[in-house]
């Protein structure tokens, strides 16, 4: 069996779904399963594995769909919700390090985590941000470690404190922190050494050197490359020494990162930074959301999001015109014909293409703009399935319990059913008139 990272096998799991023709229960389930697979294979807690897809079924299988949104995209989205708030959340979180004060970060990693570069950037960044920033080598085992550090430092134009040909790594940090505390130095960045083989040894060093310096935070700086061995060496580093954050390295090339999943589950601890390229500018603060996407494979998820709306309008879009044919028409309908035609561009052209919008009401008795007809969706997305279809029985209570639930007034729900209401009236002239024509298909597809 092949071993893939969390990252990847979620990601092969929602491709799965992407697939199927329907998305009935049973496509749900066997989602559910393998996201759970993926977790446990990754030693992720089995009481946090059963809450978390627990909890992604019941979104999927129970939540009701927004008009316009498939169960196919519903279930893709809470996926993405998920995993977006196990990193961390919505927004980006750069950190806040006191001014005035000593911070004293510590990164750790295996040898070419890319340790050296990270801390270059992080001094480059904080020097940025106001902040006086000194970079300690503690690195004794490489023989350039001193002159990479010493260069990357005059280029980030911070302190620097470094000694060739140091005995005793743990001393050299203590040194290097003192020296630059001294001098009031606000964040200091301890660089340490990263071994080949011999992991146990590098692991007992960064033990002792986190002892003996204190940092108030330890960033393991990690390799977006390596895949699933991440969990193993998060886990490694954390039992030694708690990690309080991770710096990944390397999204700039192909990779999506996905061991960092397991890191951060292994670990507790967020990812705060993203190195992008070698460059000591090329450091981002970590995008949950773009991380998630770009994890899942789907690079932008809202141009995703988006897809799937269009295939839902187009479908609707046919329902609505059969159901106009009819003369049958309902809140449902001119909701999918309102959200299909806002995306055909100037409102003008929209007005003139809903039936009886805009025709039949002089142009001054009512400002339609596309505000008005946001907010008569939103008004619409708080109606049940049975008051969208049958208008009519909306009485007091459930215009003020509408009006409540989607943040307006009962007057803009009145104004809305009036315009849908002459709406109708139009359609079914129009239906009358037009049997036996074919023309009027183009009305609602004009583009
Ligand atoms: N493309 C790319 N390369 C990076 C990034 N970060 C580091 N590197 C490269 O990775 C290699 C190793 O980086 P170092 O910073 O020396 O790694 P280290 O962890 O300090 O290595 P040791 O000190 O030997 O343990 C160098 O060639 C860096 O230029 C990144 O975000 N993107
Ligand atoms: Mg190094």
């Amino acid at each position: 069996m092949v071993l893939e990272s969390l990252g990847s096998s979620i990601s092969s799991a929602v491709k799965k779904v992407l697939r199927a023709p329907v998305v009935d229960e049973k496509v749900v389930k066997e989602l559910v399963r393998d996201i759970q697979r993926a977790l446990l294979q990754s030693d992720v807690n089995v009481r946090l594995v059963l809450d978390l897809s627990k909890n992604i079924e019941k979104k999927i299988l129970e939540e009701e769909l927004p008009p316009g949104i498939t169960r196919r995209e519903l279930a893709v989205k809470v996926v993405y919700d998920e995993l977006v708030s196990l990193l961390g959340g919505e927004r980006p979180q750069p950190p806040k390090y006191p001014k005035g004060k000593t911070t004293i970060l510590l990164l750790v990693g295996i040898q070419g985590s890319g340790k050296t570069t990270s801390a270059s950037k992080l001094a480059w960044l904080f020097k940025k941000q106001g902040y006086s920033v000194g970079l300690v080598c503690a690195d004794n085992f490489r023989a350039g470690a001193y002159d990479q550090l010493k260069q990357l430092a005059e280029k980030a134009g911070v302190a620097f404190y470094g000694e060739r040909d140091a005995k005793d790594a743990v001393e050299l940090a203590v040194n290097g922190v003192k020296k630059l505390k001294e001098s009031g130095t606000e964040i200091i960045i301890v660089d340490t050494a990263g071994r080949h083989k011999n992991e146990s040894a590098l692991i007992e060093e960064m033990r002792q050197v986190a002892e003996a310096v204190k940092p108030d935070e330890i960033i393991l700086v990690l390799d977006a490359t390596i895949g699933q061995q991440a969990a193993q060496q998060a886990e490694a580093f954390n039992s030694a020494t708690k990690i309080g954050t991770i710096l990944l390295t390397k999204l700039d090339g192909s990779a999506r990162g996905g061991g960092a999943l397991s890191a951060v589950v292994a670990t507790k601890a967020p990812i705060r930074f993203i190195g992008t390229g070698e460059g000591i500018e090329e450091i981002e603060v970590f995008n949950p959301k773009r991380f998630v996407g770009r994890l899942l494979g789907m690079g932008d998820i809202e141009s995703l999001v988006e897809k799937f709306k269009e295939a839902e309008i187009s479908k609707t879009g046919k329902d609505t015109m059969s159901a106009i044919a009819s003369g049958r028409f309902t809140l449902k309908d001119l909701y999918a014909q309102m959200q299909a035609m806002r995306k055909m561009g100037p409102f003008s052209k929209i007005l003139q293409a809903i039936p009886g919008f805009g025709m039949n009401l002089p142009k001054e008795s009512i400002d339609l703009t596309e505000e008005k007809m946001k907010k008569w969706m939103v008004i619409m997305q708080s109606m049940t399935e049975e008051e969208l279809t049958e208008p009519h029985i909306i009485d007091g209570s459930r215009a003020r319990r509408i009006a409540r639930g989607s943040g307006t007034t009962t007057k803009d729900l009145k104004e809305l059913l009036t315009q849908y209401k002459i709406s109708k009236k139009y359609i079914k002239q129009l239906v009358k008139k037009q049997k036996r024509m074919q023309g009027l298909k183009g009305i609602f597809t004009a583009r």
